[in-house]
């Protein structure tokens, strides 16, 4: 009921932001949803995509279609005949994405004693990459390179992004060694989500573990961490947004074609790395 409530508050939210009647074509199928796509592509960013990549999301119960064209990410969200548009300039999801991790030592965790699981961790994303990649005969379309730091929490009073990085700089970090911050505040005597602050390249995760988990390390635990940071949160950083189709894929948080990591027009150069992408 809820979950029915909040589709039709969403719904009205979207309708009250339609200007025009356009898209009278009901994305009642896969081949209507990207005709509808290409024609919202066009109308709304002047963007004509041959082929655009359209996922339905049983969670949502729309199409999702994403394109990253010239450093920005347009996506639609398609209702049936009521699209959605939104566009941003995101980090891109491709290349080799530098990650400085401010890691908060609380004591009663000992982070400091599971410093190889964390990096086995992070070496885990990227081999989800490589994968990835290798499954479709692509070279890794993304890498992360990882700088840990261990801190002490009497240290961060103040949790801010601006006053993450002003610390991260007092450490003699400069802009170049980093294109993102990871805050792990993993304070089980104050349980927390996650977030991601995409204008400042920062994102934060808390002890999101429930009653039922122990309150210690283990390479699950971490592992757990380390997708909540890379493939969740990294990805709001990247455009991501939950409203995209569900996690079908076990590895990702979504499905591939929405960041571009798949060929859609043929020149076996998957999208978000292809000089003229989507046919463009
Ligand atoms: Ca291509
Ligand atoms: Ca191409
Ligand atoms: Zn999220």
């Amino acid at each position: 009921m809820i979950k029915h409530l909040k589709r039709i508050l969403s719904l009205a939210t979207i309708l009250s932001a339609q200007s025009c009647s356009e898209d009278e074509l009901l994305a009642t199928s896969r081949a209507n949803a990207e005709a509808i796509a290409r024609t919202t592509f066009a109308k709304r960013f002047n963007l004509h995509p041959q082929f655009v990549p359209v996922v339905y999301s049983h969670d949502r119960g729309h199409y999702t279609s994403v394109i990253y064209y010239s450093n920005k990410c347009y996506r639609l969200y398609m209702h049936g005949d009521v699209v959605m548009s939104k566009s941003s300039i995101p980090i891109l999801p491709k290349g080799t994405q530098k990650v400085i991790s401010v890691i908060m030592d609380y004591p009663n965790l000992a982070f400091n004693e599971s410093m190889d699981l964390w990096e086995q961790a992070q070496q885990s994303i990227n081999d989800d990459h490589y994968e990835f990649a290798q499954q479709s005969g692509f070279d890794p379309i993304v890498q992360f390179k990882n700088i840990n730091v261990l801190v002490d929490p009497d240290e961060i009073n103040d949790k801010s992004p601006n006053f993450i990085s002003s610390y991260v700089r007092s450490l003699g970090y400069t802009d170049s060694d980093y294109d993102i911050i990871a805050l792990i505040d993993l304070n089980f005597d104050d349980p927390a989500g996650g977030f991601a602050v995409p204008g400042e390249g920062f994102v934060n995760i808390g002890w999101f573990y429930n009653e039922s988990v122990a309150k210690s390390l283990n390479q699950e635990i971490l592992k757990g961490v380390a997708f909540a940071i890379y493939h969740h949160e990294i990805g709001h950083l990247w455009g991501w947004e939950h409203e995209w189709s569900d996690a079908i894929v076990s590895t990702f948080i979504t499905d591939p074609s929405l960041f571009g990591w798949t060929d859609l027009d043929g020149d076996g150069v998957p999208e978000i790395i292809d000089s003229n992408p989507y046919g463009l």
